[in-house]
Formats: structure tokens, sequence, C-alpha cells
């Protein structure tokens, strides 16, 4: 096992992992800016050093001045959390030349599944399910539109290196393709300095379904049942639910088994997810592999009582997977409920809630600091029930109780998304916010 664990992240997942590691008798390094010097993680960790000025640039997403602190601080492991350097596979590249261990894939496979077009083409060659749509990318108007034609309308462009929906658009005509091909391409441009492009099936409203993954460094893979994250606005995810209400047992078996072999096919190490759409009719495709923990584990860990994180570092460690696919078991319901801040503070007063199935991961303090330079999510309230229904029940009073002063937050919007009628009545897609729902951005 490792001797000392750096944690090359920020906020709720660092301290999430900084408990995972203290279950685990590791000790642990936070790295913090300069605006996060009173933050959680960093006085929660063993040791804690100063890498740079408050901007990500300088700081979280600065690869030499990250590992010359793990070098400094005799640190053989580094766990990067979820985004920041997470699914950089140059960083992953990086650690294993200064001889520690990133916890996660190997930087090869962080890089083949980054490019979304490439994923694409892995995925076909293994046999497995994707959105209909050409093999190779596009990289001028011309080959769009020949794969469009091929693929047949209405079509979705999108970007080899995206994600979160920058550079995608929906064509339904060879016309609209002409008026929107482009000016995707500037945008994954500057948004990921490369124009590489894909064309798939446009598939209207689908569920968005996603299988964890474990993969251990032996060959041993197994998934953990599935996410439903159907519930967002504008690319961000809200809610997210282990298991979705909308799959029957016959369906998760063969998506599982799937998503496996996806696994497989990627060479894929440690916990992974396996991303699908899901339409109308039940038909599933593969659109991407995220090679990072998520910020929606924990319903995974809800239902299937398996920390994730230490699963991680066991991995990296060279455990086996002490579990095989039919000794993972799912039962009752999960669902997570994002809250976000909408401004940056001071955090006046805080009363978590509490209770049986009632989880809180957050890195919020009474009196802490939301700076404005990072993400906004500040806390991630987890519920366990035994049915669906039960879970909404506690979510809703565990909402209830959940006080955050001096920040405003979404937290009023989440409450309105779960007492909807629509929403308690069954699993829905992802065309739901859009339609019932209307408030402010994030
Ligand atoms: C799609 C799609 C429809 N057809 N691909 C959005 C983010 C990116 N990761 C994949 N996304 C989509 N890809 C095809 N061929 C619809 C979406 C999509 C979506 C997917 C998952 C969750 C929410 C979504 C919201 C809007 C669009």
């Amino acid at each position: 096992m490792f001797h000392k664990l750096l944690i090359a992240n920020r906020g709720e997942i660092a301290v999430r992992i900084i408990r995972a590691c203290r279950e685990m008798g590791i000790p642990t390094v936070a790295v913090y800016s300069e605006a996060d010097s009173e933050s959680l993680h960093t006085l929660l960790a063993d040791e804690a050093i100063c890498i740079g000025p408050a901007k990500s640039q300088d700081s979280y997403l600065n690869m030499e001045r990250i590992l010359s602190a793990a070098v400094a601080m005799g640190a053989d492991a580094i766990h990067p959390g979820f985004g920041f350097l997470s699914e950089n596979s140059r960083f992953a590249e990086l650690c294993g030349i200064c001889g520690i261990k990133f916890v996660g894939p190997d930087s090869g496979v962080i890089a083949r599944m980054g490019n979304k077009a490439e994923a694409r083409k892995t995925m076909i060659k293994a046999g497995i399910p994707v959105v209909p749509g050409g093999m190779e990318p596009v990289r001028t108007l011309p080959e769009a539109k020949k794969a469009a034609e091929e693929t047949g309308y209405p079509v979705m462009i999108k970007a080899a290196l995206g994600g979160g929906g920058k550079g995608m658009r929906v064509a339904g005509s060879e016309k609209e393709l002409e008026a929107e091909f482009l000016n995707a391409q500037r945008e994954a441009l500057k948004g990921f300095s490369d124009d590489t492009m894909y064309i798939e099936r446009y598939v209207e409203n689908p569920r968005h379904i996603e299988f964890q993954i474990l993969a251990d460094e032996y060959g041993n893979i197994i998934h953990l049942g599935e996410r439903d994250c159907s519930v967002q606005k504008n690319h961000q995810k809200l809610i997210e639910e282990a298991p979705s209400a909308a799959i029957p047992d016959t369906l998760r078996r063969e998506m599982g088994e799937t998503a496996v072999r996806a696994a497989g096919a990627a060479g894929y190490k440690n916990a992974g997810t396996i991303e699908f759409l899901l339409d109308k009719d039940n038909r599933y495709y593969f659109i991407e592999m995220n090679t990072r923990i998520q910020v929606e584990h924990p319903v995974t860990e809800a239902v299937t009582g398996i920390d994730l994180v230490k699963a991680q570092i066991r991995i990296a460690a060279g455990e086996r997977l002490s579990l095989t696919q039919d000794e993972v078991e799912i039962s009752g319901h999960a669902i997570e409920c994002r809250i976000n801040a909408k401004m940056a503070g001071k955090v006046t007063n805080l009363l978590a809630p509490g209770g049986m199935g009632i989880r809180v991961d957050s890195a919020m303090y009474n009196g802490c600091q939301v700076p404005p330079w990072y993400d906004a999510m500040l806390l991630k309230l987890v519920v366990h029930g035994e049915d669906r229904e039960e879970a909404i029940r506690k979510i809703q009073c565990a909402l209830g109780e959940l006080v955050i002063e001096g920040v405003e937050t979404n937290l009023d919007d989440q409450y309105e998304i779960f007492t909807h009628p629509v929403y308690q009545s069954g699993p829905v897609d992802t065309g739901f916010m859009e339609k019932y729902f209307n408030f402010g951005r994030k």
C-alpha cells in the first residue's frame, strides 16, 4: 500500500479522498491555492502545501508545481479527483516519470478515451453499439456533409475533444449542417485547440445512463450497475439516481455486460464510467467513457455498499478486485442532488441534515469562504431508501432541513424538482428540465 498520498484537487472531492485515506491509514498531503489556505481540505489533510495563486491555471492545473510538491513531501501516489488534471494524459504520464503512482488508468487510455471520435472508433471495432454515424472523424464541411448523408438526418455534430455540450450542434437538414458545421468547428478550436469533429444521428430526448466500472491491473473487470443522470440543465447535471427506474432487469444485465466489454476494449484499469444514451424504444448506444471518479459516484456507493475511492486506491496499489460480478448486489434506491452556489461569499450559517440513509459530501463549514475562482458545487446530498418513492421523500425531508446562509444557492430550485408530479411519477428524460423548468442559470 502507499506510504503517502497527495490529493491534486480541492473542495468536497478532496475531502472525500482524505476521508478514504484516513480510514485506510494512508497519510495525506493536500495542495492548496492562496485562496484555499482556510479551506476544509487544507485543514483536514495530515500535511498541506501551497502551490500558488488562486487562479486554477497557476495552482490546481499547474502540473510542475503539483509534482514538485509531491516529490518534496515524499508522496508515492497522487489522486486527481475530478475536473482539474484528472483527465489530463500528460499529467498521468508525468506522475509515472516522477515515480509516483497516478490513481487512475494509464495515460494512453486517458488520451484515447478523451478523444471521443477515437473512443467511438475503438467501440465500433469491438462490436459495442454506438449511435449510428460515421466511423471516421470529419475535418471539412464536404466530409461532414458526406457523413451526414450516409447517417441520415437529423444529425449531431460533435467535437472530438468535446464533452459538456461545447462544440455540439444539431442539424436537421443539409442546409442546417451548412449553417452550423463551421460554427461548431470554430467553437471546438477555441475550446479545445482542435477542430476535429464527428457526426452521429441525433437521438431526441434520450436518457443519460452511465455504468460504473471497476477494473484491476490483472484484467478483471466488473460493473456496479448504472446511474440515471437525465435531470440536467445546460449540460450541468442536477440530480442522479441509482438504479435507473427506466431500465428493466434484463436490459440492465445486457447493458452492464456491454459496459464491461467496452472497458475491456479500452484497456481500462481503475474506476471508470461508460456513458450510454437510451432512446424511447430502449435502444442504447455508447457515447463516451469517463476515465475518472465522478461527482455522482456516491449513489453507486449507496446501492452497492462499495467505497469507490478506496477501491480506486487499492487497485492503483496493485490489489486484485475482491469481488466478482455475481457478488455485486444492488439494493434500494439512491438519489443525489447537487447544491451549487449562485455567488461567492462567506457562509454565515450552515445546518446539515441527518438521519438514516442521509449523506452529505461537502467542504463547507460555518464561516467558510466560497471563493469565486472555482466550480460552484458546494454540497452533495445523497439519500438511500428502500425504493424510489422513499428516496424522494427522504431527499425532500433532508432538503427541508438543510440551511445555507450567506451565499445564494440552488436549494429551492432543487426542492421544486422533487415535488414535480412528472418527476415523482417515474423516470424522466433529458428533455424534462427544459420542458418544465425555467429558473435562472446554474
Ligand atoms: C447526443 C444527444 C443526442 N444525440 N448525441 C450532451 C453532452 C454529451 N456528453 C452528449 N450529449 C448528447 N449527445 C446524439 N447523437 C443528446 C445529448 C444531450 C444530453 C446527453 C446526456 C445528458 C443530457 C443531455 C442534454 C442534452 C443533449
